[in-house]
This record gives C-alpha cells, sequence and structure tokens, in this order.
C-alpha cells in the first residue's frame, strides 16, 4: 500500500548529467572536471609527510631523507598536519558560535533578532549561575551573551558546558588534560605547538587534537547550536522536501548557502514578506521560493521547513538550472567555483561575510545591525534579477522526495517519551530510548555526519551506510551534508519505515519518527553530544560504554577532523571513509586508531572501503552490547 520509493544514486547522477550538459554549452567549468585535472594527487601531501612550517623547507619525507633539515622526522610531521588541520576546523565552528553570541548580544524586543525560546535562555543562565529572577529577558540575554563570549578568552577556567558530560568522561579529562581552556587560547596553543622547533613528540600533538577539538565540541559549536535555538527557535519536527526539484521554474529562486543563520533566517523573512512577493509578481514571477545548500539549509529547513536543495558537491548544480537568480552565501563549504560559475548565467552570487569574501562576487555587508536592510537589498536584488534569465537554460531536474526534520534533543526526548508515557510532560525522559536499546528492539544508533568528498561517489557512502544500519535495527541520527544525503535519497520520509530491520520499524511507527533523524547543522553535533551524555547519565553508565558510534564516510574539511577529535574525546568510536593524512607515520597512526582510548576511550577506524565499515560499525555495537550484557 505503501508507494514509497527511494530515489537513487543513479537517479541522481543522471539529473547531474543532463546539467553539466547545459554547463558544457556555456563554457562553464565543474568540480568534476578540476578533479580530473588534479590526480592524481601529490603523495607526500596525502600521507601528510610534506612540511612548509619554515623556510628552510618544504621538507619532504622518504626513505633516503628520513628527516627534515630540522631534524623532524615524519611521525613529528604528520602529527602538526594533523593538529593544524584540527585547530582550522575549531577555530572555524567557533567563530561560528561567536558571531551567533554577537547576534545574541545585540538581541531587542523591537529590532530584527529577538529570542524566540526565553526558556532555554533561563536553563542555559541557571546552568551558567546567573541570576535571572525579575530580570527583563532581554537584559538576560546579553549578559548570557556576554558570559558565552568570555568563553572564547578568559585567562582562568575550563569550558562551561563540560559539565554537561557525565561525571566520568569529565574526571577522563581533567586526568589526562583534556578539558578545554578558554577556546581562542587553545586554538592558539595548537598553532604555538606547531611552530618551527615546538612539538614534534606524536602524544602530545594528538592530545592537544582532542583538546582543541573538545573546545569546539564542548565550547564555541555548542554555543553557536544553544543561541541559535534560543534566537530562532529550538527545532521540533516538521515537513520540508530535499533535492533540486524544490526550486520552481516560475518564482523567483533564492538559494542561502553556508552557516550562520542570521543571514538565512533573514533572507527568509524578507522572501515571504508580501512587499517583496507583490513585487516579485510585478517583475513577472509567481512568486519567492527560498532553498538551501550546506549547513545553512539544515539550519533553515529545521526550524522554517525552508526545502534543502541539495549538499556540498550539489552547489554547483544550483546554479546549472539556469533557474537561481541568487545564491547568497555567507561562510564556510562555498566553492570559489560559483563566482566564475554564476558568470555564465544570470545566477548573482552574492557574497555577505567578510570572512569569506571572493572574486567574481556581489558583496553585501552584512552585519547583525544592518541585517534588515542587507537582506531586503539582497533579496530586492534577486526579483530584479528574474527578468534576465535565459529560458533556453532553465532546467530543473524533477527530483525531490519528502523529509520530516528538525529533532534536536528536545524533539526526540519528546517524540519517544510520547510513545510510553501518556502523561508527557514538557521535557520527558530518554527513558523510553533507554529500554528500546536495552531490550534491542534497536540495537544502537549511528551519528552520520559530515560532507561529500569526491574521492568517494557522492552520496555513495552516506546512503548505503544508512539503509544497511536501519535494515539491522540501528537507528540513525544525522547531521550536516549526511543528513541531506538522506533527505534526498528518501530516508528521512516517515514510510523509509518499510526498509527497516522490524523492531527499528516498530518504533517508528509508535513514535511516528522516520528512521534517519535529521538533528541539524555541524555545529549541531553538539546536540549530539548532550544527547550522548544524557543517556549515559540516565543509564548510569560511561559514554563509551553506550552502542553508538560515529561515522563520517565522505568527510573532507578541517572542521570534520576537529569534530572527529570531539566525538572520539567524548567517548564514542568514530569511522571514517577517508584517511586524515596520517597514512605516512604508523605512530600516529596507531596512536589514532588506538591509542587514544587510554585517555577518553574511544578511538578512529579509518576504512576507505565502505562495505567493510559499515560491518565494522555494527560489529563495533553488537561488541558493546555483548559488553554490558543485553
Ligand atoms: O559544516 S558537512 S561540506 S556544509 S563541513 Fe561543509 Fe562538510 Fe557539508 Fe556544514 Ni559540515
Ligand atoms: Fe623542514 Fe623542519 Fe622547517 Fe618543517 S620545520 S620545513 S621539517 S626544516
Amino acid at each position: 500500500m505503501s508507494e514509497f520509493k527511494m530515489t537513487t544514486l543513479e537517479e541522481m547522477e543522471a539529473a547531474t548529467a543532463r546539467l553539466l550538459e547545459t554547463g558544457e554549452k556555456v563554457g562553464a567549468d565543474a568540480w568534476q572536471l578540476r578533479v580530473k585535472r588534479q590526480t592524481p594527487h601529490c603523495k607526500f601531501g596525502e600521507q601528510g609527510i610534506c612540511c612548509r612550517i619554515c623556510s628552510m623547507g618544504p621538507c619532504r619525507i622518504t626513505p633516503k631523507a628520513p628527516r627534515g633539515i630540522c631534524g623532524c622526522d615524519a611521525h613529528g610531521i604528520v602529527g602538526r598536519n594533523y593538529l593544524k588541520f584540527t585547530a582550522g576546523g575549531a577555530a572555524t565552528h567557533s567563530d561560528h558560535g561567536r558571531e551567533i553570541c554577537h547576534t545574541l548580544y545585540v538581541s531587542s524586543a523591537d529590532g530584527c533578532y529577538k529570542v524566540k525560546d526565553p526558556e532555554k535562555l533561563i536553563r542555559i543562565a541557571k546552568e551558567w549561575g546567573i541570576e535571572t529572577e525579575g530580570k527583563d529577558i532581554y537584559d538576560l540575554a546579553h549578559e548570557v551573551a556576554e558570559t558565552g563570549l568570555m568563553e572564547y578568552g578568559k585567562p582562568f577556567g575550563t569550558q562551561r558546558f563540560l559539565k554537561r558530560a557525565p561525571e566520568s568522561q569529565q574526571k577522563l579529562w581533567e586526568e589526562n588534560e583534556l578539558a578545554p581552556h578558554a577556546i581562542d587560547r587553545e586554538i592558539s596553543r595548537s598553532l604555538h605547538m606547531t611552530h618551527m622547533g615546538c612539538s614534534s613528540l606524536p602524544e602530545a600533538l594528538v592530545k592537544q587534537s582532542l583538546r582543541a577539538g573538545l573546545s569546539d565540541g564542548w565550547g564555541g559549536s555548542m554555543m553557536g547550536t544553544e543561541f541559535s535555538d534560543v534566537l530562532f527557535g529550538t527545532p521540533k519536527p516538521v515537513d520540508t522536501e530535499a533535492n533540486l526539484g524544490v526550486m520552481v521554474a516560475e518564482n523567483v529562486n533564492i538559494v542561502v548557502h553556508g552557516h550562520d543563520p542570521s543571514l538565512s533566517e533573514m533572507i527568509c523573512e524578507y522572501a515571504d514578506d508580501p512587499e517583496m512577493i507583490a513585487y516579485a509578481k510585478e517583475m513577472g514571477a509567481k512568486g519567492i521560493t527560498v532553498s538551501g545548500v550546506c549547513c545553512t539549509s539544515n539550519e533553515v529547513a529545521m526550524r522554517r521547513g525552508i526545502p534543502m536543495a541539495g549538499n556540498f558537491l550539489q552547489q554547483e548544480n544550483v546554479v546549472l538550472t539556469g533557474a537561481c537568480e541568487a545564491i547568497v552565501v555567507d561562510v564556510q563549504c562555498i566553492f570559489p567555483a560559483l563566482g566564475p560559475l554564476s558568470k555564465c548565467f544570470h545566477t548573482k552570487f552574492v557574497t555577505t561575510s567578510p570572512i569569506a569574501q571572493m572574486p567574481d562576487s556581489e558583496f553585501v555587508r552584512f552585519s547583525a545591525e544592518t541585517a534588515a536592510e542587507n537582506a531586503k537589498a539582497i533579496v530586492k536584488m534577486a526579483i530584479e534579477n528574474f527578468k534576465n534569465r535565459k529560458p533556453e537554460l532553465v532546467h530543473i531536474p524533477d527530483m525531490k522526495q519528502k523529509a520530516t526534520v528538525g529533532y534536536s534533543v528536545e524533539a526526540i526526548v519528546k517524540v519517544l517519551d510520547g510513545v510510553t508515557n501518556s502523561q508527557v510532560d514538557e521535557t520527558g525522559t530518554t527513558k523510553p530510548l533507554l529500554d528500546c536499546i536495552t531490550s534491542g528492539v534497536i540495537r544502537g544508533a549511528v551519528a552520520m555526519v559530515g560532507c561529500n568528498n569526491p574521492k568517494i561517489r557522492p552520496d555513495y557512502a552516506h546512503i548505503e551506510l544508512m539503509k544497511k544500519c536501519i535494515e539491522n535495527d540501528i537507528i540513525i541520527i544525522a547531521s550536516g551534508c549526511s543528513a541531506q544525503a538522506a533527505a534526498k535519497a528518501g530516508l528521512m520520509d516517515k514510510a523509509a519505515k518499510d526498509l527497516c530491520g522490524a523492531g527499528l520499524k516498530r518504533v517508528c511507527e509508535l513514535a511516528d519518527i522516520p528512521p534517519v533523524l535529521h538533528m541539524g547543522s555541524c555545529v549541531d553535533i553538539s546536540r549530539m553530544m548532550v544527547l550522548a551524555a544524557t543517556l549515559a547519565k540516565d543509564a548510569g553508565l560511561h559514554i563509551s560504554q553506550l552502542p553508538v558510534v560515529g561515522c563520517a564516510p565522505e568527510w573532507m574539511s578541517e572542521k570534520a577532523v576537529s569534530i572527529g577529535n570531539y566525538v572520539i574525546a567524548t567517548g564514542i568510536d568514530t569511522f571514517l571513509g577517508v584517511d586524515p593524512y596520517v597514512a605516512g607515520s604508523d605512530q600516529m597512526a596507531q596512536l589514532l586508531t588506538e591509542g587514544t582510548r587510554q585517555w577518553c576511550e574511544a578511538a578512529f577506524t579509518v576504512e576507505t572501503d565502505i562495505e567493510k565499515l559499515v560491518d565494522l560499525m555494527i560489529a563495533r555495537i553488537e561488541e558493546k552490547r555483548a559488553a554490558l550484557g543485553i
């Protein structure tokens, strides 16, 4: 009776091929072509054994030249490169978090940014020991924002949110000197350690990678998530759609891309404004459609049901439809290719952040103080560009899937608690979820995260891994571009329950959820940390004992490495489908795949064969169950 049908990878690839034909007609470049020109990649780079941190080099390690000019060996060079990679990611996520703190700081009752979830604000204020009694909500917001901003540079103490972890994990962090101090300090310390003539001891470099990662996951990212919820609302389940077919040929199409909801929320506001819709009609369109790419898409999908046009390696496709009036970006994961590509079409490529400035773009400097006028100007620019479309180039693939998204920790607890407990209170408990896991109805959970990477057939690993997990009664929580891969394929349609094993299928039916739960953007992996911490505390276990693993099968960015570090540092084994440039040092590889267990009870598994990767994950989950005797 169910008419559910997944969109296959072959169908998605055929749609891309058709779009690339348009690209060829107009002389556009494409990542598929650039990959060919860039391969084979440099072997030294791939193995992490090239060093250029001082001008005596660059030095490359070979059997004949086992040390750089300063005497550093392969282990030191790989270790330093790994730490730099991590620090880059931690800085990026955390600076996003800082921007959100600033947005909270300028929130006001009559301004563009308001407090949509005052309860959450009060909860965090209490958690941080800030007096809430009798205070105006905006005074409180500013105080909490300022306290959050101090987390970046405070001279003493460790991150406030670490207290959310179970005692056992906090103890490990303290004993092994992993507890992060001020966020900026951890990033500076990382760059200090990797300077010429500082650390070359792999243990020290890996420990600092874990600590810098933790300053992201339990610091900058966690504030980014929490304060985004305070400002824009804590996500609740909402229906939306995913894949390029969400763009509407008759409408002005605005695509938001990047990460910070401060921009995308405002664009959505103005695209909904009757005055703007009337203007679009005046310009010959039927209306305005906003859709998203990358994490910004996850943010506005989770809170507003804005449809998702695609993930990382689909960003050029959006322009190739010929129907994109403006692709509006802020920071991170934006291809500089969008500049020249947009010039082959009528599309306006609008950059907005001083952090991400690119050639061939229209720069509209966006700031929290002038958000309304900036957003209005951008929406107007898109509308006025509608008339410049070249109809002969317009082709939107007729391809989209239904998805239910918006599973914050609060929402997950609530829907699952609702199944067994008819008198649901506002918050609910994790007991029903724990019962499902203990009884084996659900065998465990995989946190699927991360990007696309041309080294893996795009979306293949995400989709295949998720399918096999849910078949085996393993529930998936997903974020970032992994979540979008799932949504495009149809795995976030509640009807996808039919692909599950009997246990998970029953849970999906009772709780009315899809088997793959959308938990948000990449900064929202902090939500997953809170969920794991809560489950462990409620079960009286260490996090590492839970039958839960992390997986980034197609990762590519520095942020993903930072995430990997904090996920293992939180006690969750993490499976990678792409090697983080450490193959050149057996000592580094050993530390990351086994050695870190002594400090945080978890480690990485790297396996580029995707079929093997999923089997290893399932085996690990079953091992953890067996160890608990469940
Ligand atoms: O932070 S998953 S490609 S969009 S890095 Fe980027 Fe990777 Fe996508 Fe969001 Ni996350
Ligand atoms: Fe070469 Fe050492 Fe300088 Fe690196 S730090 S470039 S290994 S001399």
